[in-house]
């Protein structure tokens, strides 16, 4: 690699290398100064939860996190026109397995009190209405326990922490992929630039001519006859 290619990739490099060292602390840095949507909005211990289904077997809901000891309004829309429940399993941390049957879910609830079992019925645009009071500090599934909707509808509600601190969520967080991913990018866009910019100012001071695709000019003027 001639010197000033050299030059160049080694500027872009550290460009690269700047840009990733500044991007990391604002991405995996603490998010509890900025709250997210899916968090509380409310300051007096009151929390609305809205939750919508549809035919689709899917939950929408509006929180993702509640605070523990307060008082949770759940109004669940029903946007299609099949029955379901919105049912929270009341045990921090507990996921039902994803092969589990209505009735192993029936027979959980038996002996394990749902903290809200909101009934969904089939009037389409219909609200229906559930209250609790916001558990201890941990995570807790919610599941539809209608025959063959779980676990298409199931999901998870935090209280006093995001969902994603579940302990059985064990991968690495959407933010890990963001950073491997900018820093990748970023190496290979400095890779790229480098080789262009090396490959422009070569070709004019630095490649040798028969690497252009044309012969080497022959001298004009001969050279001075060797001296005896
Ligand atoms: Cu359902």
């Amino acid at each position: 690699m001639p010197p000033s290619q050299r030059r160049a990739s080694a500027a872009l490099l550290v460009v690269a290398l700047v840009l990733s060292i500044a991007l990391v602390p604002s991405i995996s840095g603490p998010r509890s100064s900025a709250p997210s949507s899916g968090v509380r909005t409310s300051t007096n211990g009151v929390d609305y939860l809205n939750v919508s289904v549809t035919d689709s077997l899917t939950f929408e809901t509006s929180l993702s996190e509640v605070q523990p000891g307060d008082t949770v309004h759940v109004t669940v829309t029903q946007l299609g026109t099949i029955d379901h429940t919105f049912t929270l399993a009341p045990t921090a941390g507990f996921t039902f397995p994803t092969t589990d049957s209505a009735g192993d879910l029936d027979s959980y609830f038996s002996s394990h009190a749902p903290l809200v079992d909101v009934q969904v019925g089939t009037t389409t645009g219909g609200h229906y209405f559930g209250n609790f009071t916001a558990p201890p500090v941990g995570v807790y599934e919610y599941v539809c326990e209608e025959p063959g909707h779980f676990p298409s509808m199931s999901g998870l509600l935090g209280s006093g922490e995001a969902p994603g601190n579940l302990a059985t969520n064990t991968g690495p967080g959407a933010p890990v992929y963001i950073i491997a991913g900018s820093i990748v990018g970023l190496v290979i866009v400095a890779l790229v630039l480098g080789f262009v910019v090396g490959k422009r100012r070569g070709s004019s001071d630095e490649m040798p001519p028969e690497r252009l695709g044309y012969p080497e000019p022959t001298p004009t003027t001969p050279e001075p006859p060797h001296a005896p």
